[in-house]
């Protein structure tokens, strides 16, 4: 934490932004989700469209994160990486696709230097550039057994492009540039959220922009799936307050029942 210390003097110098996240950010503190909207958060205003879910999404996973002082953010083109140079942590922006093999070499690298240290790399990345058009260094990581996390997020098509379909997209959809609809299925981690669903007691699936599909796909692949609810429903991205997603969230729980697991079990489920 000495790193983020102000030197003194400094202070009249550095701007209210850097001040307020030395002395109410996350860093070097025990903080989730269920705090927001209780300290200075990492990324408070992006440029994408607004209402886009993606900027939640991002939010959401920057709460979670347990180390984010000594975390690095590897992301690649696409509507998702507009907002990258607005969030308050290191971050690098790989040749697009390229995130997985970059994310291996970063990982390795500060393996050796810092051997003492428990530094993360997260990928942070869209869907064409996770599982269509890098799924080959994606797959090679896993298969290496590479120590970080990959988080897809899963807007189903290549958005910052105009909208052309990739492998998952569902079937039947019709995209800006995909006039004629999706013709094959779009594959689903059966096996992962089966396993996630087992670990957790009540899972919650935000819903944004498409509401109440992703909730019904887990539900009819579990078993034990009363646990699983869709909602709070969170339009707004980044300009819904957090106070109103955590009063959303706790008012959903408090009428079904259950605790606060909000979006890692999902995260876990996308591998
Ligand atoms: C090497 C390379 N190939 C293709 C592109 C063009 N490109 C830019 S963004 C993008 C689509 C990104 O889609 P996705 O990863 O799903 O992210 P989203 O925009 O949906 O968040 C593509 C194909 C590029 N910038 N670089
Ligand atoms: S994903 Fe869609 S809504 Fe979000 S910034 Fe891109 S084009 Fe806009």
């Amino acid at each position: 934490m000495e790193a983020l210390r102000v030197s003194p003097g400094y202070e009249k110098i550095l701007p209210q932004e850097y001040q307020d996240l030395v002395a109410d950010g996350p860093f070097g503190r025990d903080l989730s989700v269920k705090d927001l909207g209780t300290f200075k958060e990492l990324i408070e205003e992006h440029p994408l469209c607004a209402g886009c879910g993606l900027g939640l999404s991002i939010r959401l996973v920057v709460a979670s994160l347990p180390n984010p002082e000594n975390t690095v953010i590897v992301g690649t083109t696409g509507c998702n990486s507009i907002l990258m140079p607005q969030l308050a942590m290191h971050n690098v922006h790989a040749l697009f696709g390229n995130q997985n093999a970059v994310a291996s070499g970063l990982r390795r690298a500060l393996r050796l230097r810092y051997p003492e240290k428990n530094k993360d790399v997260v990928v942070v990345a869209g869907d064409g550039g996770v599982a269509d058009i890098g799924l080959s260094p994606t797959l090679h990581s896993w298969f290496r057994q590479e120590k970080f996390t990959t988080i897809m997020l899963d807007n189903e098509g290549y958005s910052n492009t105009g909208g052309q379909e990739s492998g998952m997209t569902r079937q039947g959809m019709v995209v800006n540039m995909a006039p004629l609809g999706k013709k094959f299925a779009k594959p689903f981690p059966d096996q992962e959220v089966i396993a996630a669903a087992a670990r957790a007691r009540t899972i919650i699936v935000p819903e944004h922009n498409i509401t109440g599909w992703l909730a019904r796909e887990i539900k009819s692949r579990v078993s034990d799936n009363a646990k699983i609810f869709g909602g709070p429903r969170v339009f707004g991205g980044m300009t819904m307050p957090p106070e109103v997603i955590v009063t959303e969230t706790k008012k959903l729980l408090a009428e079904r029942g259950g605790h606060l697991g909000l979006t890692r079990p999902l995260v876990a489920a996308r591998g």
